[in-house]
């Protein structure tokens, strides 16, 4: 097989004064923190549509990057091109596990078992090159909304019709993630949503999504699927409103559907700030209800009020994120880098210097938040600052032995109460800050 990125050398970790672009400075694979090395705190991922499909189209504008990797486009030798070209890549900056949705991988045929037929044609690949590197699978999916049909959604669509052409093509793609050794299966509901509500029954439609979940769990336990299910939460975009708003929306609806025992949370930085809260946010509502999953890592511009999927590189919401992360123990799936070049970063190495500066972001992440556990003096503040529930009435609270009337009596006895101790905000950030440039 031919080299695609031949000016690309495999990326070695040089260290943070090293000025070499095609250089890790913080991204060191081997090294330990907290007892476990980088490599496994950061299971990172390509996202297999961005990396070797998108090529820089937006609304007013055609591709600027070629991603032909010397074959047709729409044939079956591109589809391979785009194998050799993934797994290079991969190999190249020491990334372990990809992402996919089923019509990355093949062009989509007018009929679905044409698409089917070549999906299981490279797969059989793909699993060749797999073995010959160790990479694997993180998750797969299936996309249900680029297609047409898909206009009213897939299992909040009103035409049966096309909730089965859902179906079949969540069968498929969760053969495939199973034959390929995927940890987890993804559901992000981009048309799972409405435009206006005069034409919309939401009731109906949420109890369909939850039977085309349902289904998709008894059908992935049958052939053998043991990994995640993972929800994708996102408020808006390409919907006005999607149904999966945010972790603690999407939480609510698994549990009143029944879902909550196979399903966990793929949080993706870009949507939480599109749903008004930090990513940090979402990854404790996730973490504190168990269902901390996954990970999307980019990032949006708050400047703008769409789905960006920038490669990260704001370090302290790479820090605050793996101190989530840290905190709760570890994900069972990974980070996957849902995140593509500006359009002007057109060429090979563009993609590299991108995948550098988000690994290189999450590996500083990292090292900080491993540090700010270490050094302790938030974990303390926060422990100390509810330390009057530890015992007297504050206790009595927690046992749940308390009545209503009897704290009233208390407070009675009182008279007045002493102010709650100071948040101390500021002396917490200068912390942060502190451990961060140091
Ligand atoms: C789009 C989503 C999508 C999912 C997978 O905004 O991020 O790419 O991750 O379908
Ligand atoms: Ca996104
Ligand atoms: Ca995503």
């Amino acid at each position: 097989m031919k080299e695609m990125f031949t000016s690309i050398p495999v990326i070695p970790y040089e260290g943070k004064d090293s000025q070499n672009p095609l250089a890790f400075k913080y991204y060191d694979a081997d090294r330990i923190i907290l007892g476990k090395p980088m490599k496994e705190h950061l299971p990172f991922a390509m996202a297999w549509w961005h990396n070797l499909c998108a090529a820089g189209t937006d609304m007013f504008g055609r591709d600027t990057a070629d991603k032909s990797f010397g074959a047709e486009k729409g044939t079956m030798e591109h589809a391979k091109a785009k194998v050799d070209a993934g797994f290079e890549f991969m190999q190249k900056l020491g990334v372990q596990y990809f992402c996919f949705h089923d019509v990355d991988l093949v062009p989509e045929a007018d009929d679905i078992k044409e698409t089917n037929r070549r999906l299981d044609e490279i797969t059989d690949y793909m699993l060749v090159k797999m073995k010959e590197t160790g990479i694997k699978c993180l998750w797969g999916t299936a996309n249900l909304f680029s297609n047409p049909r898909f206009m009213n959604g897939a299992g909040s669509t009103n035409s049966p019709e096309v909730f089965c052409f859902a179906a079949a093509q969540i069968k498929k793609a969760l053969e495939l993630t199973v034959k390929l050794g995927g940890r987890g299966y993804v559901f992000w509901g981009g048309r799972e949503g409405y435009e206006t509500l005069l034409n919309t029954d939401m009731k109906f439609e949420q109890e369909n999504i939850a039977r085309l979940m349902h289904m998709a769990v008894d059908y992935g336990r049958s052939i053998g699927f043991t990994g995640d299910f993972y929800i994708e939460p996102k408020p808006k975009e390409p919907m006005k409103h999607q149904y999966d708003f945010d972790a603690a929306t999407a939480i609510g609806f698994l549990r009143q559907y029944g879902l909550d025992k196979d399903f966990k949370m793929n949080i993706e930085a870009n949507h939480a700030t599109l749903a008004g809260h930090t990513f940090q946010h979402e990854l404790r509502v996730s973490a504190i209800n168990g269902m901390l999953g996954s990970i999307d890592a980019n990032q949006g511009d708050l400047l703008l009020g769409w789905d960006t999927d920038e490669f990260p590189f704001n370090v302290y919401e790479a820090t605050m994120c793996m101190y989530e992360v840290l905190k709760a123990g570890g994900l069972t799936g990974g980070f996957n880098f849902d995140s593509k070049n500006r359009r002007p970063s057109y060429t090979m190495e563009d993609l590299f210097h991108a995948y550098i500066l988000g690994m290189d972001t999450f590996a500083l992440g990292l090292i900080k938040a491993a540090a700010i556990i270490e050094d302790g003096r938030i974990d303390a503040f926060v422990a100390e600052r509810y330390a009057g529930y530890q015992s007297g009435i504050g206790a009595k609270i927690v046992s749940g032995e308390a009545t209503l009337a009897e704290l009233a009596a208390y407070a009675e006895s009182l008279g007045d109460a002493k102010l709650p101790g100071s948040g101390r905000q500021e002396y917490l950030q200068s912390i942060v800050n502190q451990i961060l440039f140091s």
